[in-house]
């Protein structure tokens, strides 16, 4: 089977493989007890730079799943680091920068790198890239970036937060350095993108995972465009996906006029109802609620069976989460759920 029949890359273009495909947002990852024993003593990020490691961990919930898809193992700061910005992952909270950049001086400061340094820095993502699609034969890997709004919530905070108070708060009151932050945020996600792409993955993500925060007006002048340029550059090498948590209301937004052939939903939007938003040249990716992988499988099965028959009034669905696995979920029912969509009729 050549490559671009594998049923993930067939549902992309608009196509009803014969398996609905799917796959978990963050399967590479503390839900699987290999993964956790091979992070001992290993920081995260550099985890992700180690290409034995980031490698392994890619392939991990392929083995033991059966997904249709493997996740590069990496995270939306791993760019930023290559860029030279000091950023460490902390256990238990995420992503923490030493110095947010707040003020315009701090925009102008980390703006003055370029976003070039990334590709050249990456050679231990390629290395990874290329041992991974050496062992996965025809299991597409989607490489992935997290998107400048997204980003910017992270790096004008300083870390993890609720409403990204501070991000959104620059957008208005400073616009200009707001929209020259989020271009080079933008080029640093499209070289990471660029990078994935040329080593060998097949697909691409865009996490905006907080642009529900935004509103429809704000995620349009403020978001979408960089966004847009994100994308720009791996557009036409591979199929796009775009996904956020919280964005019923900006859900035909998502597919950034076209550049993306399939948009995510959270688990807030019924499926048939995101399809219908999305209209009929968009593949719909989600939406199982991540709160149900606790509860007992018939609970669940009847909630899968209930996505898919939702995805089917879409051109073409992915089954995936409405959001990541969480940490303490039991792997064995995410294989059990791979089992329920590869038995139903697509
Ligand atoms: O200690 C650990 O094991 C670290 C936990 C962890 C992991 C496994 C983090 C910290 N990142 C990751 C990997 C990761 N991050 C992947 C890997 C592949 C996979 O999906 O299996 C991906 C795609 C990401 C992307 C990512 N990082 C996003 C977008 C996706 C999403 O979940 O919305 C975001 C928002 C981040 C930031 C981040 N990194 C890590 C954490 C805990 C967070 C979230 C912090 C917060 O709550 O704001």
């Amino acid at each position: 089977m050549p490559h671009t029949d594998a049923p993930l890359l067939r549902a992309l273009r608009g196509e009803r493989p014969e398996r609905t495909p799917v796959w978990f947002m963050r399967q590479a990852g503390r839900s699987l007890p290999e993964y956790r024993d091979l992070r001992v003593g290993t920081r995260m990020l550099d985890a992700c730079l180690d290409p034995d490691l980031a490698s392994e961990i890619t392939l991990q919930p392929v083995r033991r799943h059966g997904v249709d898809a493997a996740i590069f193992f990496s995270d939306i700061v791993v760019p930023l680091r290559l860029a030279g910005v000091q950023v460490e992952i902390v256990p238990g909270r995420g992503p923490v920068f030493d110095e947010p950049v707040r003020s315009a001086a701090d925009v102008d400061a980390l703006t003055a790198r370029d976003p070039a340094e990334v590709s050249a820095a990456a050679s231990p993502v390629a290395e990874a890239i290329a041992r991974i699609t050496a062992e996965l034969g025809d299991t597409p890997l989607i490489g992935f970036a997290g998107a400048p709004f997204t980003l910017a919530a992270y790096l004008v905070e300083g870390g993890p937060s609720k409403e990204h108070l501070r991000a959104r708060a620059m957008m208005h009151a400073d616009p200009v350095s707001w929209h020259r932050l989020a271009d080079w945020l933008a080029r640093v996600a499209a070289a990471f993108l660029d990078v994935q792409v040329r080593a060998g993955a097949r697909a691409a993500q865009l996490f905006d995972s907080w642009a529900g925060s935004l509103s429809p007006e704000d995620y349009r002048a403020f978001a979408a465009p960089h966004s847009r340029t994100a994308l720009g550059g791996v557009h036409g090498r591979v199929p796009l996906i775009h996904f956020g948590v919280g964005t019923g209301p900006i859900l035909p937004d998502m597919r950034l006029h076209g550049l993306a052939d399939a948009v995510g939903a959270d688990w807030r939007v019924p499926l048939d109802q995101a399809a219908g938003m999305l209209g009929p040249d968009t593949t719909v990716q989600g939406n199982i609620d991540p709160a149900l992988l606790q509860a007992p499988w018939p609970v669940l099965e009847a909630h899968v069976r209930d996505v898919l028959h939702r995805g089917r009034a879409a051109r073409a669905h992915i089954v995936n989460l409405g959001h990541g696995v969480p940490p303490d979920t039991d792997p064995d029912v995410l294989t059990r759920i791979v089992e329920l969509v590869h038995a139903e009729a697509s």
